[in-house]
């Protein structure tokens, strides 16, 4: 009982004075804030984002699974710039194949969505006429050059799966980074 009151009154104590500082404080924020050397193999660096190219052709769900075996998803083009800078890196390799990317019609026909975030795709990077949703078929997107006469990369619309004319190359996508600071009094 004493040992008790003794307890009750020193933690009365500690609470009424308390401690004037916290040891450490943790901040956390967007990014390589301090652009620290990020080890991301096999994932390759296009400015601020980290992508693997893969290399077997596979349909959509299947190519998704192989980003998934990353902890990645899809590639997603939350803007044109980082459209331009992926296809750009693809052509500066020499590649003019054809590749998934997270975007579909799935839930909804008519209405494309990336499917890593749900956001609308507003590109201006459809190739001519696309997305046509062939034989009421086409719901998932990939680049590449669409057209006999196409010039660059640029998405269309196919089928996700059971079409053997569908089996793509595929565009993994890392999570974004956070750096996380603790600052501790010495
Ligand atoms: C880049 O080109 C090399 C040599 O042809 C090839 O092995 C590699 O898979 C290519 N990478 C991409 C991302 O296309
Ligand atoms: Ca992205
Ligand atoms: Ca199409």
């Amino acid at each position: 009982m004493l040992k008790l009151t003794v307890l009750l009154i020193t933690l009365l104590v500690i609470a009424k004075t308390g401690w004037t500082r916290e040891k450490f404080s943790i901040q956390v924020n967007e990014g390589n804030t301090f652009g620290a050397l990020v080890k991301a193999e096999p994932f390759t660096k296009i400015n601020d984002g980290y992508y693997f190219f893969g290399t077997e052709s596979l349909n959509w769900y299947e190519a998704y699974e192989k980003c998934r075996e990353l902890n990645s998803e899809l590639v997603t083009f939350e803007t044109d710039q980082e459209f331009d800078a992926v296809t750009a890196f693809l052509t500066a390799n020499g590649s003019r194949l054809t590749y998934w990317t997270s975007g579909n019609d799935l839930a909804k026909t008519g209405s494309h969505r990336w499917f890593t975030n749900a956001q609308r795709i507003s590109s201006l990077r459809w190739a001519r006429n696309q997305p046509d949703n062939a034989g009421q078929k086409e719901h998932c997107i990939h680049l590449g050059y669409i057209y006999k006469d196409s010039r660059k990369f640029e998405l269309n619309d196919r089928p996700c799966s059971q079409d053997p004319n569908s089996l793509f190359k595929y565009i993994c996508e890392a999570p974004e980074m956070e750096t996380i600071s603790i600052v501790v009094w010495k």
